[in-house]
This record gives structure tokens, C-alpha cells and sequence, in this order.
């Protein structure tokens, strides 16, 4: 299991120069961390250059592990599950881009706040919407050996899609290989009945792991057992990566980057 960070950069809609320096710097800091790849949230593949991360991630000696793509229903309210067809057809174009960039430079295409919400409608609906738009943009990925990952988020972030159960049930629905889950240990703290359980139940569409502690701190900051966490992703043999997702907390991003670095690797080698 290798370990990875997930960086903040700005709106590249905005500010692209303002993006690149924030990737370079972000992915610097991470190398010199210890860490063997980045996540990175980009709103708009059009306005990032592939060439440009290529180099830097040959340059740094890093790898990008997962593209985020939440940005886009924040900033723009693209969902796949929009009730405005406009918005709806454009998270599709847009997670299509997404999955071009990922061929450019690699990492799993994250589904996560793009799911949109179910609000005030029939959830059957809202579902059968979000399976719809997912199978539209998996067999597009498939054509490029792009692995997308749907994440559940807790009640407070997300009407649907909450726990490791109704989404694996949404995955295996969709049913085709490129199309996985990714836990998170602070969504999971607060709608899982265990945690462990969970990950050994969906070991199988298990693609990729986010780790922030139960008050969202570096790991080692909140009660959270990471000890018997990776012991489980050790026996059923995960091979992803871990992304650390936290908020910059204690100290600042590069201080509580570099504490869960050193608090999860001593984990991960049975220090
Ligand atoms: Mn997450």
C-alpha cells in the first residue's frame, strides 16, 4: 500500500498560472514528505494541461493517484442527477473530460459530490438517474482503461449514497469493471456500524481509500483505529492507495501532511 497526498489548488477556471503553481508546490512538499503520489481536485480538464503535470510529476518523481471532481457541482452545479438537463448532460461531457485527463496523466476519476442530491424528490428516481449517468461515462472510460470510483459521503455532506452498503449496491448494479468504491475513514466513522466490517464485506470493489481522523485532523489527532484499519486492508490484500484527506489541521497543511505521513507509515510498517 503506498501512501498519498491530496493537495489543494486553486480554480485553474480562474487562475491556471495560480493552479500550476499551487500543483508544483503541493507536489514538491509531498515528495519531500515521503509520499509516493497526489490527489488533485480539478474542476475543469480543459483549462489544465496534461503535458504540463506530466513533466512535473517526472520532474518531482511523483505520481497523481486520483483526479477530484467535486468542483464542478460546487462551483457550477453540475450533477447527475440535475433536475436541469443542461446541467445533467454537462456532468457527463465534463466527467468525460475527467477521464480524458486521467488517461493524460493517471488517477481514478472520483464520484463524489457530482452525484448531485435528492432534495424533495422520489430517491428511486434520483438513483436510477445517477446509474444512468455512471454507465454513460464508465463505458466512455472504458476505452481508455479508466477506472472511476464512487464515494460515499456522510448525511451531513450528502442525501444519498451514505454508506459502504447502498453504494456498493448502486456499483454492482452498474456492474462493469472500471467501476469501483473508495472508503473514506471520516465518512465511515460516522455512518458505519464498523468500520472493519464494512471494508471486509466490499473488499472486492474496493479501489481506493481516503484517511483523515474522526474530527477530520491528521490521522493520529482524533480516536480513530488505524492500526486494525490497515491490519484489515492488509488481509484482504488492497493494493490502492491511501490518500490522506484532512483538513489542515494541526499546525497548517504542511505540518499535519507531514504528521499523518509519519504516524501512518510507522503503522503501515508494523512500527
Ligand atoms: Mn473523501
Amino acid at each position: 500500500m503506498k501512501l498519498s497526498l491530496v493537495i489543494s489548488t486553486s480554480d485553474a477556471a480562474f487562475d491556471a498560472l495560480a493552479f500550476k503553481g499551487d500543483l508544483e508546490n503541493g507536489m514538491k512538499m509531498a515528495k519531500n514528505i515521503g509520499y509516493d503520489a497526489v490527489e488533485i481536485a480539478v474542476r475543469d480538464p480543459k483549462v489544465v494541461d496534461p503535458e504540463k503535470i506530466n513533466s512535473l510529476k517526472k520532474e518531482i518523481g511523483l505520481d497523481i493517484s486520483a483526479i477530484g471532481t467535486g468542483q464542478a457541482y460546487l462551483a457550477e452545479k453540475f450533477s447527475l442527477t440535475s433536475e436541469d438537463e443542461k446541467l445533467r448532460s454537462g456532468a457527463i461531457e465534463r466527467l468525460k473530460e475527467h477521464v480524458e485527463l486521467s488517461s493524460n496523466i493517471g488517477g481514478l476519476v472520483i464520484i463524489g459530490l457530482i452525484r448531485g442530491m435528492v432534495g424533495s424528490r422520489k430517491k428511486e428516481n434520483v438513483v436510477d438517474m445517477f446509474v444512468e449517468g455512471v454507465r454513460e461515462v464508465a463505458e466512455y472510460a472504458k476505452r481508455f482503461g479508466v477506472k472511476l470510483v464512487i464515494e460515499p459521503l456522510n448525511r451531513y455532506e450528502s442525501d444519498f449514497l451514505n454508506t459502504a452498503d447502498e453504494t456498493a449496491q448502486i456499483i454492482e448494479s452498474i456492474s462493469m469493471d472500471n467501476v469501483g468504491l473508495l472508503l473514506d475513514t471520516f465518512h465511515m466513522n460516522i455512518e458505519e456500524r464498523n468500520i472493519e466490517g464494512s471494508i471486509r464485506k466490499h473488499k472486492d470493489i474496493l479501489m481506493h481509500f481516503h484517511v483523515a481522523d474522526s474530527n477530520r485532523w491528521a490521522p493520529g489527532y482524533g480516536h480513530i483505529d488505524f492500526r486494525s484499519i490497515f491490519k484489515t486492508l492488509f488481509e484482504i490484500g488492497y493494493d490502492g492507495y491511501i490518500s490522506v484527506e484532512c483538513m489542515p489541521l494541526p499546525g497548517g497543511t504542511e505540518f499535519s501532511s507531514k504528521k499523518a505521513y509519519e504516524y501512518l507509515s510507522k503503522i503501515l510498517n508494523g512500527r
